[in-house]
């Protein structure tokens, strides 16, 4: 049985780098799919610190290329700091999002705690896009589609530099699992960076088991894994409850696979749930299969039990 430390939800109800409304309702949607109680029924100590609290909304046209700079930095700021307290407390952080700017924040805190402990990080970014935009090429002014350029070291200085070093994270640290949308600008900046990107083709290809092999290749004793979870990397057949649909995602079966091995390697310390929008989910069925998943995150398996 794999042994985790306490856990922490840290709720934080905002959609300003999202274009549709509604993901800042994903942590209560979260919350009353059961998420605390079914890893309380794992044995594991959960702590529900509640929700940040940070600027409304102010649904705006982007300038200089971004929607809502300043409200995203404020939120991601909030979100560092409450994520490096639970960090320095030994307790593993969860982020119930809200949109995906909000990994700037949470990774940030994550990566400057491995630098301070001298040990070695590695995200894994379950989505359906890249999310490595810049203000010259997004097609939107999102910024939940530029999180991955901004810990990369691309993208406004109140972000790239949110924690003071700039990059936060080498592109060699991250693995993107379920990419099946990069934008025309965007996929030659991430051939330029060299991420790797295990796109739907290539899980087609080889099959998931064999990526996720790949992307947990050397996460070793000494590795902080975090995971960033878009919930828009499942197909849109079975997570109907976010705002951006991608067809042509993992499975049930695949997304499972996905969260076994990555709790077989029992080195998850960190991890993000974002991009829930319960205003387009019906009967809060997305957010119940969030939470399927993440129980198989920790350890949840059919015949090993405990
Ligand atoms: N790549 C597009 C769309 C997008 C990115 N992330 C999400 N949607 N969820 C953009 O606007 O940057
Ligand atoms: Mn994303
Ligand atoms: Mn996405």
């Amino acid at each position: 049985m794999i042994r985790f430390p306490p856990v922490s939800l840290i709720g934080v109800p905002t959609d300003v780098g999202a274009g549709h409304r509604g993901a800042s309702m994903g942590p209560e949607a979260l919350r009353v799919a059961g998420l605390g109680e079914a890893l309380q029924a794992r044995g594991l100590q959960v702590v529900d610190r509640g929700n940040l609290s940070g600027p409304f909304n102010p649904w705006q046209p982007p300038a200089d290329g971004y929607r809502h700079l300043q409200q995203v930095v404020a939120w991601n700021t909030a979100l560092m700091h409450a994520t490096a307290a639970e960090l320095a407390a030994g307790h593993l952080p969860i982020t119930l999002g809200g949109d995906h700017c909000l990994a700037v924040g949470s990774i940030v805190a994550v990566a400057q705690h491995c630098r301070r402990a001298g040990r070695k990080l590695r995200v894994l970014w379950l989505d359906a896009h890249a999310d490595f935009n810049t203000s010259q090429i997004t097609p939107s002014g999102n910024v939940h589609g530029m999180p991955v350029a901004c810990l990369c070291g691309i993208g406004p200085r109140e972000l790239t530099h949110l924690g003071g070093d700039s990059p936060a994270l080498k592109p060699d640290e991250i693995r993107q699992i379920g990419i099946r949308s990069v934008d025309e600008g965007e996929r030659r900046l991430v051939h330029e960076f060299g991420l790797d990107i295990y796109d739907m083709r290539y899980i087609d290809e080889i099959g998931m088991k064999r990526v996720m092999e790949e992307a947990l290749d050397g996460v070793d004793a000494d590795t902080h894994l975090h995971v960033s979870f878009d919930v828009d990397f499942l197909d849109p057949g079975i997570a109907p409850g976010v705002g951006t649909t991608i067809p042509g995602g993992p499975t049930y079966r695949e997304a499972q696979l996905v969260m076994e091995m990555i709790a077989d390697t029992g080195r998850m310390a960190s991890l993000d749930i974002v991009e829930l929008n319960p205003a387009f989910d019906s009967q809060n069925r997305t957010a119940l299969l969030a939470v399927d998943l993440v129980e198989s995150l920790f350890g949840k398996s059919t015949l090993m039990r405990g």
